[in-house]
């Protein structure tokens, strides 16, 4: 029985078009997020305890996960909840620039949008090989780290408030190698309400 499942995305694949392209959401969702579920649940088959915690507990627990599919559960539940989070804190006609409290965080923990996208971008492209960067909230200001893999900072007992995949599944049919491009048109998708949602939480 599969417990944990894709959640649709909240917009048409075609979207977030030009900067995002219509393939790689259609793949990136329905090919990659799904086999992260379909492992997920193949890994947690028999084990009714985790099989009922939600996919962001097991993710903050992974120490009671058993050794024997610890490493499975990690990479599976962690792309299963960071692309779940991925497909929100990105929309059609987004970017501009964040309001209220969450632009107020940004500007004295970075001093402006500008610096905060440059470091958020230098953690993305120091990233070596598959991983993401994040943005986590640390009391009332902001942080930026980054994760190999599926990791994710909740796994660190850190909340994430927006992550950007640099797996080169998200940019490759578009940017080919130019991480940076991918990128800095990422920034055009960016849906700072839905990021400003999860910083008030
Ligand atoms: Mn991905």
């Amino acid at each position: 029985m599969a417990k944990f499942e894709v959640p649709p995305l909240p917009y048409d694949y075609a979207a977030l078009e030009p900067h995002i392209d219509t393939q790689t959401m259609q793949i990136h969702h329905d090919k990659h997020h799904a086999a992260y579920v379909t492992n997920l649940n193949n890994a947690l088959e028999g084990n009714a305890d985790l099989q009922s915690m939600s996919a962001e507990d097991i993710v903050k627990n992974l120490n009671k996960v058993p050794e024997n599919i610890r490493t499975a559960v990690r990479n599976n539940v962690g792309g299963h909840v960071n692309h779940s989070m991925f497909w929100q804190i990105m929309a059609a006609k987004a970017g501009g620039e964040p309001t209220g409290a969450l632009a107020d965080a940004i500007k004295s923990s970075f001093t402006d949008l500008a610096s905060f996208k440059d470091q958020f971008q230098k953690a993305a492209m120091g990233r070596f090989g598959s991983g993401w960067a994040w943005v986590i909230k640390d009391g009332s200001s902001l942080k930026i780290v980054s994760t190999p893999n599926q990791d994710n900072p909740m796994m660190d007992g850190q909340m994430p408030i927006m992550g950007g995949d640099v797996w080169e599944h998200a940019y490759y049919l578009k940017y080919q190698n130019r991480r940076a491009d991918y990128l800095a048109a990422w920034w055009n998708v960016v849906n700072w309400p839905e990021i400003a949602k999860r910083f008030g939480k």
